[in-house]
């Protein structure tokens, strides 16, 4: 039976990609797609989730505007790796969808409370801002999602500070509260997303499937490349968040190994930290998990196949 996934994210040109997995892949079952403030404003998020929506030829999927700051902190966006719109290279068509008229922290709360215990898992790729506020308002959520995987942090590794990965540095409060709720949780960080890389050949087999949105992925692939080159001296863009839907759709794409997580909330240099605690096998009570070792030839493989279901899409 296919997974049923709410995909909370802020596109963002990975998100997109994440999307487009989700919608393409018959192991999961796209419940809905909620956004939230990150990569860019929680408007142009919005509007850009609404676009890959109809790029893709999304339908009965309802989307769902969040959080629009992080809980504590002043808005922090990540023009210089996405663009002013936030998802800069391909043409961005006028978005066809209606919003759903909730916000999503209460489209995430009715969905999870109205399903089965253990139907549903959370796939946050952005801030964890709604996901924090929803179990915040509802707690009786934490034990009736079936798991969170999230695309963030990573051990000993950050891109937005030394440290720290940029979904947990924006907001570390509600990433605090996230990795310390009772749910299951699997963090898909740094140190398995920089496999992920978009060589040369896995542009070639997107560019292969040949239809409008392969394009729309080669585009953004491209921008991304280009901004990932520049800010972070990456020969080939890391493609983060696809990750944690191949995860769902597959756990045998990636190793994952137990063990005490945290987020550093009062570092001076280390603020947004994931810390890992590997001094001892983990504890019975431990409910969370890293993620590490990418199959790369897996994982681009199941991104191909999505764009090869998804066909040609009329813009
Ligand atoms: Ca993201």
């Amino acid at each position: 039976m296919a997974r049923k996934i709410i995909l909370d994210c802020d596109p963002g040109h990975d998100d997109a990609i994440a999307m487009l997995l989700a919608w393409g892949n018959p192991e999961i079952d796209l419940v809905g797609v909620t956004t939230v403030m990150g990569n860019q404003t929680i408007e142009k998020v919005t509007r850009n989730a609404l676009a890959v929506a109809r790029v893709a030829g999304i339908t009965g999927v309802p989307f769902a505007r969040g959080a629009h700051r992080p809980l504590v902190r002043q808005v922090e966006v990540a023009e210089s790796i996405h663009g002013e719109s936030g998802l800069d290279g391909p043409a961005l068509p006028e978005p066809t969808l209606e919003l759903d008229a909730r916000h999503a922290v209460d489209f995430i709360i009715d969905t999870v409370m109205a399903s089965e215990p253990g139907e549903i898992t959370l796939v946050p790729t952005g801030a964890l801002t709604n996901i924090a506020l929803a179990v915040r308002k509802e707690p009786r959520i934490a034990s009736r999602v079936r798991e969170v995987v999230l695309m963030g942090g990573g051990v000993n590794v950050g891109n937005w500070s030394a440290t720290s990965e940029f979904n947990i540095v924006i907001d570390p409060e509600a990433a605090h509260i996230v990795f310390n709720e009772a749910w299951p949780l699997t963090m898909v960080g740094l140190d398995l997303t920089h496999e992920a890389l978009a060589t040369p050949e896995v542009a070639a087999s997107i560019a292969a499937v040949g239809t409008a949105p392969a394009r729309f992925v080669g585009e953004l692939l491209e921008f991304f490349g280009e901004t990932y080159k520049d800010q972070q001296g990456f020969e080939h863009p890391p493609v983060h968040d696809p990750c944690a839907v191949a995860y769902v759709i597959d756990d045998s794409v990636m190793e994952t190994v137990r063990v005490p997580l945290d987020v550093e909330l009062s570092g001076t240099l280390t603020l947004g930290m994931t810390v890992a605690d590997f001094r001892a096998p983990a504890p019975d009570d431990c409910t969370t998990q890293v993620a590490r070792n990418l199959d790369h030839a897996k994982f681009w493989g199941l991104v191909v196949d999505a764009l090869e279901r998804i066909g040609a899409v009329e813009p």
